[in-house]
């Protein structure tokens, strides 16, 4: 199955470039003045990160969601070009400041998997791997996130995620609201509103490699950030003829306008993105990993091809970030 295939190939790669770096740490000393952040930052300014909960603390999630935030999104007024990668929506401000700043305390109070301290989220035996047959976007050939609620750390890929998959344990209020708000929005079906969440929390310039989310869901993806900003990258699928002749998500990735794909800035501040039909099926996406190499500025700088943004625009990546990812797991995809 596709989704199984791409997330299968998503942790193979994250796998094979943890081995690279290390590698590569080893063998070159450390720069002798790592810069921590860019120099100039063209991005709306950055809100204070929420104080961080003490291990243990209990954090009430976020009170609750203000009734005209479904009203406010109307898909319409929020398209990207859809000559360029299919549907893409974007929503700057779509969760109040102090909703956001709420949800992403209430986000990082969340236990550990297997023990440690934290009080809020989900509880109860948890709903195995993550999206896709497969190991899901979990730690490799293991049992993947779970239980619900509860922070995985990825041991190839520097982030960690913790899954709610509401059609097994309702989705807490937090999430049912911005699942609901989704519905009612007109971004997801009445019928087919989200049921399943993946949240990723990044440490400072953390990216997430190349991958579609697969057949396992409805064919549409909608993400809240919290946090830093970032910028997502679509790039055109390869066919099956170019397997092993092009990476994935490298095609055209010259930095100019003219190549395939589309870039979306994301603001941190409570932004969403949704996309659906070809960009979720017929593009891979990705966000690209700041100072990977340790001498480089947690910084990008965006390029013709960003789809709400000018080129020029420097993005500062020195903030851990969270993203929240709303999906609708069909029915018999485990
Ligand atoms: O962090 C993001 O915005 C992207 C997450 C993502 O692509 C995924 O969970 O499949």
């Amino acid at each position: 199955m596709a989704s199984a295939i791409d997330f299968r190939r998503l942790l193979l790669e994250e796998r094979r470039r943890a081995r690279r770096e290390a590698r590569g740490a080893a063998a070159s000393p450390p720069p002798a003045s790592a810069s921590a952040s860019a120099s100039a930052s063209a991005s709306a300014p950055a809100a204070p990160p929420p104080v961080p909960p003490v291990p243990g603390e209990e954090v009430p999630p976020p009170s609750h969601l203000p009734p005209d935030v479904p009203a406010a999104l109307r898909p319409e007024a929020h398209s990207l070009p859809p000559e360029r990668v299919g549907e893409v929506h974007y929503v700057p401000e779509y969760l109040p400041p102090s909703f956001a700043r709420g949800l992403e305390r209430w986000l990082l109070s969340l236990p550990e998997a297997g023990g440690g301290e934290g009080r809020a989220g989900g509880s109860g035996p948890g709903p195995g791997p993550g999206p896709g047959p497969g190991p899901g976007p979990g730690p490799g050939p293991g049992p993947g996130p779970g239980p619900a609620g509860r922070w995985t750390r990825l041991r190839h890929a520097g982030r960690r995620v913790a899954l709610f998959d509401g059609r097994r344990i309702p989705l807490p209020p937090p999430l049912a609201e911005i699942s609901a708000s989704l519905a009612q929005g007109g971004y997801f079906p009445a019928s087919h509103p989200p049921n399943h969440v993946l949240v990723n929390s990044y440490g400072p310039g953390g990216g997430i490699l190349p991958h579609t989310d697969g057949p396992a869901y409805l064919d549409r993806t909608a993400t809240a950030s919290l946090g830093g900003d970032a910028v997502l990258r679509f790039r055109r699928r390869l066919g099956t003829d170019e397997i092993g002749l092009r990476s994935p998500g490298e095609e055209e990735d010259g930095g100019g306008s003219g190549g395939g794909g589309m870039d979306v800035l994301l603001s941190g501040g409570g932004s969403l993105v949704v996309f659906a039909g070809d960009a979720y099926s017929r593009h891979v996406h990705s966000i690209a990993e700041a100072g990977a190499s340790g001498g480089e500025p947690l910084a990008e700088t965006t390029s013709g091809r960003c789809g709400n943004c000018p080129p020029g625009v420097v993005v500062r990546r020195d903030r851990p970030r969270i993203s929240l990812t709303f999906r609708h797991k069909l029915e018999g995809a485990d």
